[in-house]
């Protein structure tokens, strides 16, 4: 049996159980969003993206920071879920108990329709201030950085983001903190910070009770994520990969498609809709 029918067979076998899928950059490249680790655009290839993420580059250079991620904001806002985003709603709704457990902060999941999805890195459209801890949801965010606004940036041409973001932001009109007046960052979870505790107990508690993960278009290298498919691994679940690259899960994975997200998940989804049919 090829190795696709032998995971629909698997997922068929366990459809009244646990199954989560620890998703990653990967996912959504072929929605035009670049990976971290990946090859870089031409803009930003001088910054490596894990030295931008982090508090300390903010605090040294919040303005450069903000305009890497309004750039990224505004790559998001125009693009648009592809079929395995659309394959991971279908298993949700195929399965009876599935996860999509993802470290993107583009919603792109959610725009597909997924409904049962933990975002362990946060959302790119919210605001967090660092110095007081306040959160802004994405609507209370636009407002106070009216920048940062998903529709305004849908509509902004690449040259009038070049114009208004790359060439005429400055550090006065960066989001300052109505509580403690400090420079509000994206809703995000950068390297050094805990991750949100309720997303991470859940995403264990998940992982544990797993008969099933797939790792889809993940390094594998960031952690806490990177554990999840390992804990399901040791508790005796089963492993699949979906990565055109190899990756420290590789060794551990029961099934390894070399292969992109968008080609191989739609496959094990129309298998799988055959065997329950
Ligand atoms: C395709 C494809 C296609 C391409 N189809 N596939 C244990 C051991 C060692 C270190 C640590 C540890 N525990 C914690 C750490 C430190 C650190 C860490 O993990 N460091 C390692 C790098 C060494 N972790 C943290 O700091 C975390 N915080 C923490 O642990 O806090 C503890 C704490 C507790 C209490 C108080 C204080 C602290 C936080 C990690 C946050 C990561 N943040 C980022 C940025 C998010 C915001 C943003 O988007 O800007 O998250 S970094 C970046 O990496 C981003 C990603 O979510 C994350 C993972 O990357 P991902 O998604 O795997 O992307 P890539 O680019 O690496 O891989 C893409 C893959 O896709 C590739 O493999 C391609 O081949 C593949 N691909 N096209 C399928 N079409
Ligand atoms: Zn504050």
């Amino acid at each position: 049996m090829e190795a696709i029918q032998e995971v629909a067979q698997i997922l068929r076998e366990n459809a009244d159980k646990t199954v989560f899928v620890l998703s990653g950059a990967g996912l959504s490249a072929e929605s035009g969003i670049p990976t971290f680790r990946g090859n870089r655009d031409g803009l930003w290839n001088k910054y490596n993206p894990q030295r931008l993420a982090t508090f300390e580059a903010f605090e040294e250079n919040p303005l450069l920071v903000w305009k890497w991620y309004l750039w990224r904001m505004h790559l998001i806002a125009k693009a648009e879920p592809h079929d395995a985003h659309r394959a991971l709603v279908k298993l949700e709704n195929l399965l009876k108990d599935f996860w999509h457990i993802t470290q993107n902060v583009d919603g792109l999941h959610r725009r597909a329709g997924q409904k049962r999805f933990l975002e362990l890195h946060g959302n790119i459209w919210e605001g967090k201030c660092r110095y007081c801890e306040t959160r802004f949801g994405e609507k209370e965010f636009s407002q106070l950085f009216p920048l940062a606004d998903r529709e305004f940036l849908r509509n902004l041409s690449e040259e009038e983001f070049k114009e208004k973001i790359l060439q005429g932001l400055t550090e006065e009109k960066l989001p300052r903190c109505p509580t403690c007046g400090g420079i509000v960052g994206p809703g995000v979870v950068w390297f050094g910070e805990p991750l949100p505790s309720e997303v991470l107990e859940k995403a264990y508690e998940i992982a544990q009770r797993s008969a099933v993960c797939l790792s889809v278009g993940t390094s594998a290298v960031v952690y806490p994520a990177a554990y999840l498919p390992e804990l399901c691994k040791k508790k005796g679940g089963i492993l699949i990969e979906v990565n055109p690259q190899e990756t420290p899960l590789t060794a551990l994975a029961d099934y390894s498609f070399r292969e992109s997200a968008a080609k191989v998940l739609p496959q094990i989804v129309q298998e799988l809709e055959k065997l329950l049919r």
